[in-house]
């Protein structure tokens, strides 16, 4: 009898089905995983913008992420948008004693590059779950928050993985990095450093892109792979991901990207 791996997300859910824990189920969906989520904020939003937004209390986060390991249990764990110092802790309190793979997405700016949340969040980010990182997975705004620092080139991001690794968490993948016209992804461990360059793909359909290299970066995790070969794979099927529905128009703004097969 084979049964699928379990997995947990804890992020927010986006009522346009494009990022937050739908883009985590739909990415497991794809992979053969059984997804399970304990939601920390419910935004109403659309691929145009966010209308409202209301997270849930410390309390009811703690009681779905118990529910959901006591039975369950879960072979890794990712978080995405938690936003709010009482959930932080609360999460970092939860998953102190999980011993499986961890990915911190740290979702602080939105997708222009502007800070989301104050410095009290980013604080609680650095002290409470960078420690518990398998691999943290800060784009290069969320890097320079992280760390403290401007990110301007190659050398500057590396810096700042320096310090975000002096924070314990085990890995850094820096997403987005401008380097010769191409974006760079760079992953930075304590033994080694690694990169991948891509000219950038043109499309405004990229909603919930970081979402989903999260979660299939878990994916790969427990299955086994190392940073190094997870961040290989979810890169490649993030890609594949967007040049799906690359020319979609799903609703009037950023749409979503697709890990799944092409429909047709
Ligand atoms: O893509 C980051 C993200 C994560 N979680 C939720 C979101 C977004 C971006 O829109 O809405 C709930």
């Amino acid at each position: 009898m084979t049964q699928p791996t379990k997995l947990l997300t804890i992020g927010g859910s986006d009522s346009g089905g494009a990022a937050g824990i739908q883009a985590d189920l739909r990415a497991w969906a794809a992979t053969g995983q059984y997804g399970m989520s304990a939601i920390t904020v419910v935004t109403a939003q659309n691929s145009v913008g966010v209308r409202a937004l209301q997270f849930v209390s410390a309390e009811l986060l703690r009681q779905q992420i118990d529910a959901v390991l006591q039975d369950y249990g879960a072979a890794g764990i990712k978080t995405g948008f938690i936003g709010r110092v009482d959930l932080i802790e609360q999460v970092a309190d939860t998953l102190a004693a999980f011993d499986g793979p961890i990915v911190i997405d740290p979702v602080l700016v939105n997708h222009k590059g502007v800070p989301l949340f104050d410095d009290a969040t980013v604080d609680a980010y650095r002290e409470r779950l960078l420690p518990l990182a398998t691999v943290v997975t800060p784009n290069v705004y969320e890097a320079a928050l992280l760390s403290g620092d401007a990110i301007e080139d190659r050398d500057s991001a590396a810096a700042a993985a320096e310090r975000l690794l002096a924070m314990q968490a085990a890995a850094v993948l820096i997403k987005r990095i401008a380097h010769a016209g191409q974006l760079c992804d760079v992953l930075y461990t304590a033994a080694e450093t690694h990169q991948w360059c891509d000219a950038p793909i043109v499309t405004t359909n990229t909603h919930g892109s970081g979402d989903t290299l999260s979660a299939l970066l878990l994916a790969q995790l427990v299955q086994g792979a190392s940073p190094k070969e997870a961040s290989a794979a979810a890169r490649d099927a993030v890609r594949q991901a967007i040049s799906t529905a690359l020319a979609w128009k799903m609703g009037d703004g950023h749409g979503p990207i697709w890990p799944l097969p092409t429909p047709s």
